[in-house]
């Protein structure tokens, strides 16, 4: 069935998306301070190890990428601020030099006719940070807010599409298995963990807020897998139910000022220590929308025990296809997730900030053929399509990735881009299959059949 970018109306927003350390490289200049994902690179947790420092060299190459970028025809491009790149060990003061790079990035934007949509947070906290206690310091609440509101500050004349915080739940379990940091693993270090991000959030939300003035759109992002099979029943559905309501609900409805689902799941009960008075309110943020982090479900039937705590697992055997991270292939996922959470006071409006295929591409004859990649997009995008026509408030959709990155602990494994980055031949770009494919999709008022 053809597939029109008609189809989805004339307010959805088309984009792409990418994160600072992911893409960037450029570890130490302009005064950039380390991350925990820098020193993650140099300690042995990241496959590949120094070289994901240099990322995909974009610090470098940001012309050469909008360019790409624009040549797409999208309405928007997402990316996110490196904290240690502009704020020092954490706490400031503004980096002068290394903030002037997202002056250009945003001009850059703007000046191709894209919008930039910026991510306040995307996992890359200053190692200084970390070295206090990161995460389950409750006094980062503090630090992040403060963060958040300069970064408004300094681009909110031109930015006018935010999201605070990229998947606080993915940190959750990098602090849960010990990714970074010297703390883990450690279960209780990431429920504590969760609190503190989500009441960063909500106050990082409320200072953007005020800086930015109500015309701003000021959105969040979250991991939404739900569990799988969708017509579980009994205990298979109370386990479902529980893991949701910890790897979804645990963030949403704290922003709703509902507080924490406890009854639902009891993985979620030890975090009840880390609550004081007056952190339901605090807590509450109304996010003018919230962005979908989609690849596939969680399916959910190993709970293994991890320090006294039982932690959800995937278990991905019964999958057809999966990505080089292991995620199921499932798009109607994404409109189980719609319904289920259309009338969450926390979900004003849908935005699909992430869905994208992990493969391991290879390029041949100056060509890769990433069919699979196209299939994935292709599959999910007809879901999307069939909410919007059902009146589901869904608004936009960002492809993961522009171009080939720093898959975290996986390294340069699992390249999830339209653009073919060779890191043997100097971080060469050579656009994908898949982005002619999404090229034609966005630019042919035919369609793509
Ligand atoms: O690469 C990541 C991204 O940083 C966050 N969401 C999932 C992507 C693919 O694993």
């Amino acid at each position: 069935m053809t597939l029109r970018r008609a189809d989805f109306g004339e307010d959805f927003t088309w984009g792409v998306a990418s994160a600072a350390f992911q893409i960037e490289g450029a570890w130490d200049v302009d005064g950039k301070r380390p991350s925990v994902w820098d020193e993650a690179c140099r300690n042995g947790r990241v496959r590949d190890g120094l070289v994901c420092l240099d990322a995909i060299d974009a610090f470098h190459r940001s012309d050469e990428d909008l360019d790409l970028i624009a040549g797409l025809g999208v309405d928007a491009n997402r990316f996110s601020i490196n904290w240690p790149r502009v704020y020092g060990d954490g706490r400031g003061p503004w980096n002068e030099a290394g903030g002037a790079y997202y002056d250009r990035v945003i001009d850059g934007c703007l000046a191709r006719g894209v919008e930039p949509w910026v991510t306040v947070h995307h996992w890359d906290l200053p190692l200084a940070l970390q070295r206090e206690g990161g995460w389950t310091r409750r006094g980062i609440v503090d630090d992040f807010a403060a963060f958040a509101e300069e970064v408004a500050r300094r681009y909110g004349d031109r930015v006018k599409h935010w999201m605070v915080f990229n998947e606080p739940l993915s940190v959750v379990g990098h602090i849960a298995a010990g990714i970074h940091g010297r703390i883990g693993p450690h279960p209780m270090a990431a429920l504590a963990s969760l609190h503190h991000m989500n009441l960063a959030c909500a106050e990082a939300g409320r200072r953007m807020h005020a800086v930015l003035g109500a015309e701003a759109s000021i959105g969040t992002t979250n991991v939404f897998s739900l569990g799988a099979p969708f017509d579980a029943t009994g205990s298979q559905r109370r386990m479902q139910r529980a893991i949701e309501a910890l790897t979804v609900d645990a963030f949403l409805d704290p922003a709703a000022g509902r507080g924490y689902p406890f009854d639902d799941s009891p993985f979620l009960r030890p975090l009840r220590r880390y609550v004081r008075d007056g952190d339901l309110e605090a807590a509450a943020f109304d996010y003018d929308f919230m962005g979908v982090q989609y690849y596939g479900p969680f399916p959910t039937k190993k709970v293994p025990v991890l320090g006294g705590i039982p932690v959800p697992r995937l278990d991905t055997a019964e999958a057809d296809v999966r990505s080089t991270t292991k995620i199921p292939v499932e798009p109607r996922g994404l409109i189980e997730l719609f319904r289920r959470y259309r009338d969450h006071p926390a979900c004003k409006r849908f935005v699909v900030t992430e869905c994208g295929f992990g493969m391991n591409d290879r390029m041949v004859d100056g060509r890769v053929r990433d069919d699979l990649r196209i299939w994935y997009t292709r599959n999910h995008l007809e879901v999307v399509r069939e909410a919007v026509a059902e009146g589901l408030p869904v608004d936009g959709y960002f492809q993961w990735s522009y171009a080939d990155n720093i898959e975290w602990v996986f390294g340069r494994n699992g390249r999830y881009g339209l653009i073919y980055v060779d890191y043997d031949d100097d971080f060469r770009r050579t656009p994908k299959d898949s982005y002619r494919w999404y090229q034609q999709l966005l630019t042919d008022a035919d369609g793509i059949d």
